[in-house]
């Protein structure tokens, strides 16, 4: 038995291994796996997004389980931006440090109170013989004011977390893993996932 996860986002990848090594099975990138396949996220949800992704790939590869994350930033001062369109936000090619920029001035004037934001993610797994797992996990936060950290990716440095007084891009990857949407998302699957590892 083994895990395919289909994701092309080596910053998830990371972070996606350290969470589940603790399972008796390996886990494989799409790389790893020989599958190469670009998804059309055409969903209305992250949910929905999750399980195109690991239905899509799991066709590909129907003897292995196959996990997808899809997952994003929710900034309430801009109802809810860039949401699901957290890596297509100004462009997939446009660098982080632009898209993060942009997001700091558009709360330009935006109080503290107001900068709420929380990143949330959809895990699905799709079993062979169609059966589908799914969980769900978030973390709140508020949007600094300047990137701060080197760790994680995308939208870390201008994630804040006001009770660590720290972005999630200063936090080590041990400590994100513990209080991110990734982090409790993939945590409630595996429990979902042993029986059907064990089988
Ligand atoms: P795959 O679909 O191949 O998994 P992707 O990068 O396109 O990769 P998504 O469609 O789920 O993935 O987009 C999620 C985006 O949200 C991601 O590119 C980041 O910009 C952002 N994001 C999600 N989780 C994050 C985290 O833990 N830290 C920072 N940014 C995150």
């Amino acid at each position: 038995k083994r895990i395919v996860f289909a994701t092309g986002n080596e910053g998830k990848m990371k972070e996606i291994r350290m969470i589940l090594a603790d399972l008796q099975v390996s886990v494989l990138s799409m790389k790893e796996a020989g599958l190469q396949i670009d998804v059309e996220e055409n969903g209305k949800s992250f949910a929905e997004n999750a399980d195109i992704k690991a239905t899509a790939i799991q066709k590909l590869s129907p003897g292995d389980i196959v996990l997808a994350d899809d997952s994003g930033l929710e900034i309430d001062a801009l109802n809810g931006e860039p949401g699901i369109y957290s890596a297509r936000y100004m462009g997939e090619d446009t660098s982080y440090r632009i898209k993060n920029a942009n997001l700091i001035e558009r709360l330009n004037g935006v109080p503290d109170e107001k900068r709420t934001a929380r990143f949330v993610c959809a895990i699905s797994a799709a079993l062979p013989g169609g059966k589908i797992l799914r969980s769900r996990g978030t973390i709140e936060g508020r949007i600094g004011y300047e990137e701060r950290g080197a760790n994680g990716f995308g939208y870390d440095p201008i994630f804040y977390l006001p009770e660590y007084g720290c972005s999630t891009a200063e936090l080590d990857p041990e400590t994100k893993n513990k209080l991110s949407h990734r982090g409790k998302a993939l945590e409630a699957i595996k429990e979902e996932l042993r029986p059907f590892l064990e089988e």
